[in-house]
């Protein structure tokens, strides 16, 4: 039982999400805050240098090649663009441009950076190609507190694209950016994975296997390990979306019986950064769920969550994409269950609990 926020918040603050336009790369009012991050102001020594990269994109520093490494400091500039990747900022930013001489897929990355960065991508006319606030999520993080990192963004040859290097909530200092080339690994669904079969998502809200955020109107059959195995695989696609009103997430949702043994392990393995969320809902009253504890992964790499509950008790495992980084699109993962039976949607639970007793 590591955490304890309520789910209500996290339904409130999704909502805000998906009811805000991402459409505009500069916008003009305040709209909520997203965590309970204080700002904290870097300010810059006098008399020393303020910026590396240029003020607007009239002085973007031209980036010849990849890879290409930078530090610089943002609080002397000004406050020129702004993203929404969740919140709109008053941060001041600095502009980098660069020219892809053929088609490549690139990291941007902001690890390292010390104050609460934000990035994001415009084409030549400032149109908004992709954004992120908080890939390096929470505090602690080895890279950062709440630092910005974009994963695997397919540039095109011949294209100007402008990255801006921006703040969350106003702050500003020193950022350390790293722009490589970069491969993205495949996900394979292991033999006898079960897929979850939904419809790539496309200008609609998800109700497919979303849990709290659909209507629970389909039920799906539970999952149960082979006997003597008690291991398998569950697949899918995560994402972040264009849908008209704004953008909207992909949720998958997974309930779990737990198994005779009582210890139940998931291990999520993703292509992008994703958030793995194991829930309680007690009665199946969404209003009473509580978030008990949460793991990311590294791109292409692994997070298990380790439950010990009652046998034949239900938890549910939430899987979403990091939900700031916009747009990023469809990407594959799966979901490794050990010790115990599985259902996409709710259902009869009586029939399942009977199976353990
Ligand atoms: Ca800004
Ligand atoms: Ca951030
Ligand atoms: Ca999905
Ligand atoms: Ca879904």
């Amino acid at each position: 039982m590591k955490k304890g926020h309520t789910f209500t918040h996290l339904i409130l603050f999704m909502t805000i999400i998906i009811l805000t336009s991402f459409t505009s790369a500069i916008l003009a009012q305040p709209i909520t805050q997203r965590h309970a991050k204080t700002p904290s102001f870097t300010q810059a020594q006098p008399g020393t240098p303020l910026r590396d990269g240029g003020d607007t994109v009239e002085d973007a520093v031209v980036i010849e090649s990849l890879p290409f490494t930078d530090t610089g400091n943002t609080c002397g500039a000004s406050d020129d663009y702004d993203a929404v990747c969740t919140t709109i900022s008053t941060s001041s930013d600095l502009v980098y441009q660069f020219t892809p001489a053929a088609d490549m897929i690139v990291d941007i990355d902001l690890c390292g950076s010390s104050y609460d960065t934000k990035v994001f991508v415009l084409d030549h006319e400032l149109g908004q190609v992709a954004c992120s606030d908080d890939t390096y999520y929470g505090a602690g993080h080895p890279c950062g507190t709440w630092n910005a990192a974009l994963e695997f963004l397919a540039l095109e040859a011949g294209v100007l694209y402008y990255i801006v290097i921006d703040g969350w909530g106003g702050e500003c200092g020193d950022y350390e950016l790293l722009i490589e080339e970069t491969i993205p690994c495949d996900i394979l669904c292991p033999d006898g994975g079960l897929d979850e079969n939904e419809t790539p998502m496309s200008g609609h809200y998800d109700q497919y296997n979303a849990g709290c955020f659909s209507d629970w109107s389909a039920p799906l059959d539970y999952i149960l390990p082979t006997p003597g195995i008690d291991s398998f695989y569950l697949c899918g696609d995560n994402g972040f979306y264009v849908i008209p009103e704004g953008g909207g997430y992909d949720h998958d949702w997974w309930e779990v019986v737990v198994g005779t043994s009582g210890e139940v392990i998931v291990t999520l393995t993703a292509q992008r950064t994703t958030n793995l969320l194991q829930l309680t809902l007690p009665d199946g009253d969404c209003n009473a769920a509580v978030i008990m504890q949460e793991a990311f992964n590294d791109p292409c790499g692994s997070a298990s969550l380790q439950i010990l509950d009652e046998p034949g008790s239900s938890v549910y495992f939430w899987v979403h994409t990091i939900y700031n980084e916009y747009p990023n699109g469809a990407y594959p993962y799966h979901v490794e269950v050990i010790g115990g039976a599985v259902a996409v949607e709710q259902r009869s639970w009586s029939q399942v609990k009977a199976l353990y007793k």
